[in-house]
Order: structure tokens, then C-alpha cells, then sequence
């Protein structure tokens, strides 16, 4: 089951769930207050269940707005989750090699802060490029949306926006490569009632369109992550309280080659199978 937050017109945000390719379901028509407090419930696939069997208004899809479905959850992100990106960073610095190296192998994962909530970019509104960076990549990644007894209750796509020069200078940038405006994208669908073994036969695919033409195409499958999803939550839920939950980013196992970065105009679409497409047209900010 698919969830979504929506807007039709300019009225204000609704939940939706996905009946097929085209038709929305309007949850919020049967009281479904938000994501995040649907997320606190037990019963959460069962409620959903029920709502879907009620004679609910249907929208077609084509005639809304897709928001992110990330109210009031900070946003995390893994990092050197997967091989392809321990050897990307290692490549992309000889300073920091060594950190990267260690930290794929360490007991406790690299977790970092991404997004407050309310910075974070909807489908199809533009992400950013820094103006003070000179190579820059999306990274498409596997998102867990957690409530907030640390419970995994669903999946999104991520889009954890890099400027991977200043990161390669000095791993004390990291903030600086990773955090700015637009630089995180979710959304647009949560999947719910899909267990982590499931989620891990899924691929994600990355493609970037420049000039009306593919610029780049790669993808992975989720179950090259080396680590369990419960252990990446655990982690992140040690010593802190999410009272409206979390979302955590699980880190890239796409990496664009050495000789690429985006551009202002470039388009990003990434899929996941079970999931759905995320797509951003890039600016610079
Ligand atoms: O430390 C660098 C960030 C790694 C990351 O974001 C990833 O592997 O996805
Ligand atoms: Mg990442």
C-alpha cells in the first residue's frame, strides 16, 4: 500500500493512497489526520485497509499536486553504506580515505543530520546545486520512515543532494557538502506493510536527463546495503527522542563517474522498484 500527502488545487495538504497507476484515494475525506500521527498507529496497514473499503472521494492523479510526505520529522541520512560509495569517497579523497575505510567497517554507521522538515523538496519542485561548489551529484537512497517508538512503518526515496569537492577537501565540510537550501528531496510515496527482506530485493535507479537527452543512468539493489535497517535505527535512536519520528536517509549505491556533475537545468528521476519515481529539475541556490 502506498501512501501520499497531496494537494488539490491550493486547498491545504491531504493524505492519499494510491488505488492504481492514476487514482487517489482521499483519506483525509475519512479523517485521516496526518502521516505522522497514521504512522503512531498499531494498526497502521489494517486502518489503511479499512479506509481503503470505505466509499471514499477518487482523485485522478493527474489533477493533483504531489507534496513530500514529510511533515514534522527531522530528516538523517547513512553514510558508506554500500562498497560503491566507500570507493567513491576514497577516490575522492586521499585526505579523508582512511576515515571512509574505517567507517564501512565500524561497528557504529556514519549518521548525520540532513533537513529540518521544512526545508525539505517535494516532487517535481527544483532541488539545488551550490553556487560555491564545482562537482555535484544526486544520491538516490532508500529512506526508512520511522514513528516515534523507532518502529519502521514504511518506505521512500531520498535524494541527498552532494558537492562532493568540498567534501573531498576536508571531511570537517561535511555539513557544508551536504546541507543547504534544496538540498534534500523525499518523497513521493511511503510503502507500507513490506517487510525490511522485501525491501532489500528492490533496485534503485538513477537517471539524469540534460537537454532533452539521458546525461546519466545507473542503478543498485537495496540488498547491497551492508547494514540491517533495524541496526541503522537503532543507532540513530540511541540517546534521542523523535517525537514527531524520523526519516533516515540509507546512503547511495549509485555514484555517477568522477568526470560528471550536474547542471542548472539537468532533471533527476529516481526509481524504486516498490516504491515509485522521485523527479526534481536542478537550479542553483
Ligand atoms: O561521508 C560521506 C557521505 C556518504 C553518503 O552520503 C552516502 O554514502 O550516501
Ligand atoms: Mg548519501
Amino acid at each position: 500500500m502506498k501512501l501520499c500527502r497531496f494537494q488539490a488545487a491550493s486547498a491545504p495538504a491531504r493524505i492519499g493512497l494510491l488505488l492504481d497507476e492514476s487514482t487517489l484515494l482521499d483519506l483525509s475525506a475519512a479523517g485521516a489526520e496526518g502521516m505522522a500521527s497514521l504512522f503512531e498507529r498499531d494498526d497502521l496497514s489494517t486502518q489503511v485497509a479499512a479506509f481503503a473499503k470505505q466509499n471514499l472521494p477518487r482523485l485522478d492523479l493527474s489533477t493533483v499536486r504531489l507534496l513530500t510526505p514529510v511533515e514534522r520529522q527531522e530528516i538523517w541520512a547513512a553514510g558508506v553504506t554500500y562498497l560503491r560509495s566507500k570507493k567513491a569517497r576514497m577516490e575522492e579523497s586521499d585526505f579523508s580515505a582512511n576515515a571512509y575505510d574505517r567507517v564501512y567497517e565500524a561497528a557504529r554507521p556514519e549518521l548525520f543530520f540532513k533537513s529540518l522538515p521544512e526545508k525539505v523538496v517535494s516532487p517535481n519542485k527544483p532541488v539545488g546545486i551550490r553556487s560555491d561548489a564545482r562537482w555535484n551529484v544526486p544520491e538516490p537512497e532508500l529512506a526508512l520512515v520511522m514513528n516515534s517508538r523507532r518502529k519502521i512503518v514504511g518506505y521512500t526515496i531520498g535524494n541527498d543532494m552532494s558537492s562532493r569537492d568540498i567534501e573531498g577537501e576536508n571531511l570537517l565540510y561535511l555539513p557544508q557538502a551536504k546541507v543547504y537550501g534544496r538540498s534534500c528531496a523525499v518523497g513521493p510515496y511511503v510503502t507500507i506493510g513490506v517487510s525490511e527482506a522485501e525491501a532489500r530485493q528492490w533496485r534503485i535507479s538513477l537517471e539524469i536527463r540534460r537537454d532533452g537527452a539521458v546525461a546519466f543512468q545507473g542503478e543498485t539493489s537495496v540488498g547491497q546495503i551492508k547494514r540491517s535497517f533495524e541496526e541503522l535505527a537503532d543507532f540513530l535512536f540511541r540517546s534521542q527522542k523523535f517525537p514527531h519520528g524520523a526519516v533516515l536517509l540509507t546512503g547511495t549505491g549509485v555514484v555517477p563517474p568522477d568526470s560528471f556533475t550536474l547542471q542548472s537545468g539537468d532533471t533527476i528521476s529516481i526509481e524504486i522498484s516498490g516504491i515509485g519515481k522521485l523527479n526534481n529539475p536542478v537550479i542553483a541556490v
